[in-house]
């Protein structure tokens, strides 16, 4: 079963599909600062509040429709960049004694400002846990026990998240996707569509501008330093100042992977079980078509690899 996962992983690195198109009409892409949205810290608050956006991919592949509605009745907050092994290390060490640290090396990207990978959703939710607890906040994240080494391939049993805690969690599939488009219809958030794009080798560097893929590092020699993982917003955010949403590393989501229906959705929190989470965005490994804003894919939980990580959300009381 997990070989076939994996591999389903490894065809979403490498297949094709087609598209359709759009606008932006809200920011400024190329200064983050003047996206008209409060920040703070490393976070910036979605407005979500009120507001809805279609959902999904018409021309995208069949787990991307159909297309449905998805209303919010809350703001949030997200965190502009993934997560970075420098503040993941600072953040599990702090709470958990038997932290050890995931495998981050050469060349697949080390160091403080590169983002954290190797980290399983488990992983990623006690980081989210540790976070919280570091600052005062509710912990979203509950369960029953916890077995293996924290941060590094820990296993959490019975778990179990508490939407109203103020703490951060892992973005449902439905805020990701919100925030990746920022009111963007077209497949990139940068106002481009696949196919033909990218064609030409301006749209190839249009595309560099913006996104860790694999024409910008897995396509590179191994010695390259931009194979693997790059900085954290190194490139050009979104019209919401988030980076990276498209590239770098895979991101996962709080949601356990589904198939879409029609119906109009408020608040979606995906279904309340399964065996796959969700996974979002695409990485530094993927073609172009597999970075669009409505690519969906999904693992085991207890998956660790180096072309995936996370980042956080919480509440806007
Ligand atoms: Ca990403």
């Amino acid at each position: 079963m997990i070989s076939s996962i994996r591999s389903f992983l490894f065809l979403s690195l490498t297949c094709f599909f087609f598209f359709s198109s759009c606008s932006s009409d809200e920011g400024n892409p190329a200064n983050p600062t003047n996206t008209g949205l409060e920040r703070s810290g490393r976070m910036v608050k979605i407005p979500a509040k009120g507001k809805s956006f279609s959902m999904g991919s018409a021309t995208g592949s069949a787990d991307e429709r159909p297309v449905h509605q998805v209303s919010f009745t809350y703001d949030f907050w997200m965190d502009t960049t993934e997560v970075t092994q420098g503040d993941y290390d600072a953040v599990m060490r702090a709470v958990y004694p038997g932290y050890i640290a995931p495998s981050w090396h050469a060349p697949y990207g080390v160091g403080a400002r590169y983002p954290a990978y190797q980290v399983e959703w488990d992983d990623a939710a006690l980081y989210c846990n540790a976070r919280s607890k570091r600052e005062g906040l509710d912990t979203v994240y509950r369960y029953t026990g916890i077995t293996g080494v924290p941060g590094n391939g820990c296993k959490l049993e019975g778990v179990s998240v508490d939407f109203a805690a103020n703490g951060y969690r892992l973005p449902t599939e439905a805020e990701w996707e919100y925030a990746c488009r920022a009111r963007s219809t077209t497949d990139y958030s940068w106002g481009k569509t696949f196919g033909p794009y990218p064609a030409t080798s301006a749209d190839t560097a249009d595309f560099s501008a913006h996104a860790v893929w694999a024409g910008n590092s897995w396509m590179l020699s191994s010695d390259n330093p931009a194979f693997g993982t790059h900085p954290v917003a190194s490139l050009l955010p979104n019209a919401w100042g988030l980076y990276d949403m498209s590239g770098n590393v895979w991101e996962w989501c709080n949601d356990w992977y589904d198939a879409y229906t029609a119906s109009a959705a408020t608040d979606p929190r995906g279904p309340s079980s399964g065996a796959w989470r969700v996974l979002r965005g695409g990485s530094w490994g993927n073609d172009a078509a597999v970075l669009r804003s409505s690519q969906r894919t999904f693992t085991v939980p207890d998956y660790q690899y180096y072309f995936i990580g996370f980042r956080t959300v919480r509440p806007a009381k």
